[in-house]
């Protein structure tokens, strides 16, 4: 998988560059809702095994957006700007470029003392609540430099690492409205459902005898190994995964999911951008050639079911009703597995445990 590679390969750089230290570079605030400014106070404990910090660089992570430096006495600043990894909605329109570093150098911050270094900026509508925003930190000394850039590969104890970047966790913005924008999160996800209608055995029983697969013909689509993951209690969306072989001469695209269990369903993929993984909706479905196959897994694109209308139980089925842009449509039982379940046949896809628990803020 090219994205696990991308991964290893940065893990790779990163520990080259990690130094050991007890204390860490951290953000004052270390979780702020989307679709909100944030001031991005970055806290320096220490310099580098004794000698003082002469400059202070920060990377913007992609999502905090319209980033300015504070100025500080003392120190100069210099600002990178570029493009984003795409436009995002902001006060006055889209923005699709802004400051992506910041540099305050030419200080002199003695080991012994302690200081914070300031940026404000917009956490953009776009994020997803759960998901994490690392700064990373390059602090450099009279004598070496210490580099704040590791990010936790999915399922590493981010406490084992030695060098951290300092990191945001994306909470949902509760001035959001049940259909503002296509938000992930909600601020009552521990609330009760008063759209609860039912258990899933309801939904379960007309397809029970095609659930054990997850298998399903439409029309020249062939749906396999469909399954989805039973949810925490409280949990407002739910992912879906399963392959879809196009036995036909034309191409096709998947544009549609619906499923009774949940109020919208949605087409997701998920990348990497700057060492942070990041959800988007794929608003032009998923194309599948002629006598090509997707697949949707752990890690990669998936269906999305958004509110959820009951909760997601191991040994259940979901049936989906997918919809082609030739005009196929069908349905297909996904049975429900174990929460901790990444996959069939042994995928290791740690890292979408990450994701998922990441759109239900605990
Ligand atoms: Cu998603």
């Amino acid at each position: 998988m090219t994205f696990n590679r991308t991964l290893s390969i940065c893990t790779a750089l990163w520990a080259l560059s990690a130094l050991p230290a007890s204390a860490h570079v951290t953000l004052e605030r270390a979780e702020a809702p989307r679709g909100q400014s944030y001031k991005a106070v970055l806290k320096i404990p220490h310099g580098c095994s004794g000698s003082p910090t002469q400059a202070v660089r920060v990377a913007m992570p992609e999502g905090f957006i319209g980033a300015k430096p504070m100025p500080k006495a003392g120190w100069t600043i210099k600002t990178v700007r570029g493009p984003y990894a795409q436009s995002y909605a902001y006060y006055h329109g889209p923005i699709a470029e802004g400051v992506k570093e910041i540099e305050w150098s030419g200080g002199d911050l003695p080991d012994d003392y302690y200081d914070e270094f300031v940026a404000a900026g917009f956490l953009a509508r776009e994020l997803d609540p759960g998901s994490k925003l690392y700064f990373k930190v390059v602090q450099a000394c009279a004598k070496g430099e210490e580099r704040w850039v590791e990010v936790p590969e999915p399922g590493v104890d981010p406490h084992d690492l030695k060098a951290p970047a300092a990191v945001l966790r994306i909470a949902a913005n509760s001035e959001e409205g049940h259909e503002a924008g296509h938000g992930h999160g909600h601020s009552d996800a521990h609330g009760v459902d008063s759209h609860e209608h039912g258990s899933s055995h309801e939904h379960a029983g007309a397809k029970a005898a095609d659930a054990a697969g997850g298998v399903a013909t439409i029309g020249a689509l062939a749906v396999e190994s469909a399954w989805t993951r039973a949810t925490a209690e409280g949990a407002k969306v739910g992912a879906g995964y399963l392959t879809i072989r196009n036995t036909g001469s034309q191409p096709d695209t998947l544009v549609s999911v619906e499923t009774s269990v949940a109020g919208r369903g949605e087409i997701h993929d998920m990348t990497m951008t700057d060492g942070v993984m990041r959800m988007r909706r794929l608003a032009d479905g998923i194309a599948i050639p002629a006598g090509g196959s997707i697949e949707l897994k752990p890690g990669g694109m998936h269906l999305m079911f958004m509110d959820l209308k009951e909760r997601l139980v191991e040994g259940g089925t979901v049936t989906v009703k997918l919809t082609f842009k030739s005009g196929a449509t069908g349905e297909v039982a996904l049975p429900v597995r174990s929460l901790g379940s990444s996959g069939e046949g042994g995928h290791h896809d740690n890292h979408d445990h990450d994701h998922d628990t990441g759109h239900d803020h605990h």
